[in-house]
């Protein structure tokens, strides 16, 4: 089984990298099958990486009917706009991407409204203020949403009194405008006693997780809990808060977005208080769409995923196994 699995991914791999060189057209020379350009932000969290692994197994699952183009723009939107504007030259039936951040993308969409390729937005939006008819539909979860049961569990957590830090993820990307929003409104409108000290980008990276969160350890004379935007910087937060001499999760509270196998894990073991989760599991959705798409038909223009908040008293160990991610 394992070795099954190696070799599957070994082909998801070879795909993804025949992907990434093909410049060529493929849509008026090739067959019926659907052919969609994928541009990818990069490789920043665990949840990115499953996302795409999501995606990739679902296209090397189904050579016979979708044929993948995926790029990596490794965090870079201007990576991003190259790829899209290539997809555009190959003629792909649809375009996905999860842009960056949220601004910067009237030009490029209108070169595929031109072009008449759906776009479909995937994970973050874009600014409200650009004419939603650029893009087709976006398959998200809602940050807004998220952000606000965040504020509710440390709201809970730390007894409606005390000071709160937030480890914000890539400044100008929709996910933390909006995680941001919806925690900040709800502690501004009930929570008189919660100060918010201080809110940092950590770029929704394990690594800058840590680094800032010892920086904000070192600047504040006492903090009660973390807010961070995704699980990768929390699980860094909490390294920084052990090596500060502290216990995450008692001293300091730990509440993050994402709901990632090792921040299940750490919520078992009692270092993260909360996960609210934010599905990367989007891969069947995304084709359906884009088949959708491609035989002309309507679809909602926000597809909004199902997810759950998992605290202490929720995540068991039958979770963690049952996680694929
Ligand atoms: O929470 C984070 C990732 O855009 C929803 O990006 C996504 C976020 C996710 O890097 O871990």
């Amino acid at each position: 089984m394992k070795r099954f699995i190696s070799m599957l991914l070994v082909s998801v791999l070879c795909l993804s990298l025949a992907a990434c060189g093909d410049t060529s057209s493929t849509k008026s020379t090739k067959n019926e099958k659907l052919v969609l350009g994928f541009a990818q932000i990069g490789q920043e969290s665990g949840w990115r990486d499953a996302e795409t692994a999501d995606i990739q197994w679902y296209a090397a699952r189904n050579t016979d009917t979708v044929e993948l183009h995926f790029a990596d723009a490794q965090q870079d939107p201007e990576n991003q706009i190259k790829a899209i504007r290539s997809f555009i030259d190959m003629g792909v039936d649809v375009i996905a991407f999860a842009p960056v951040i949220e601004t910067g993308w009237e030009e490029v969409l209108t070169e595929c409204k031109n072009a008449n390729i759906p776009v479909i937005l995937v994970d973050r939006g874009i600014d409200s203020g650009i004419d939603d008819s650029l893009y087709t539909t976006m398959i998200a979860s809602d940050h807004v949403w998220a952000g606000e049961q965040a504020a509710i569990v440390m709201k809970d957590l730390i007894g409606n009194n005390g000071v709160v830090v937030e480890l914000e993820g890539t400044i100008g990307a929709s996910a933390t405008i909006q995680r941001e929003k919806g925690f900040d409104d709800y502690i501004a409108a009930n929570c008189p006693n919660i100060q918010i000290a201080a809110r940092q980008s950590g770029d929704f990276t394990r690594d800058q997780g840590r680094d800032v969160m010892a920086s904000l350890l070192a600047s504040n004379d006492h903090i009660d809990g973390v807010f961070a935007h995704n699980d990768d910087m929390a699980l860094g937060a909490i390294e920084a808060i052990k090596e500060a001499g502290l216990k995450p999760g008692e001293d300091i509270k730990v509440v993050s977005v994402d709901g990632v196998k090792s921040a299940f894990e750490a919520v078992l073991n009692g270092e993260l208080n909360c996960t609210v989760e934010c599905t990367p599991l989007l891969a069947q959705q995304i084709f359906d769409t884009a088949f959708a798409l491609k035989d002309g038909q309507t679809v909602d223009k926000w597809i909004v995923s199902d997810d759950d908040i998992y605290t202490t008293d929720k995540v068991t160990q039958d979770i963690i196994d049952g996680r694929t991610y």
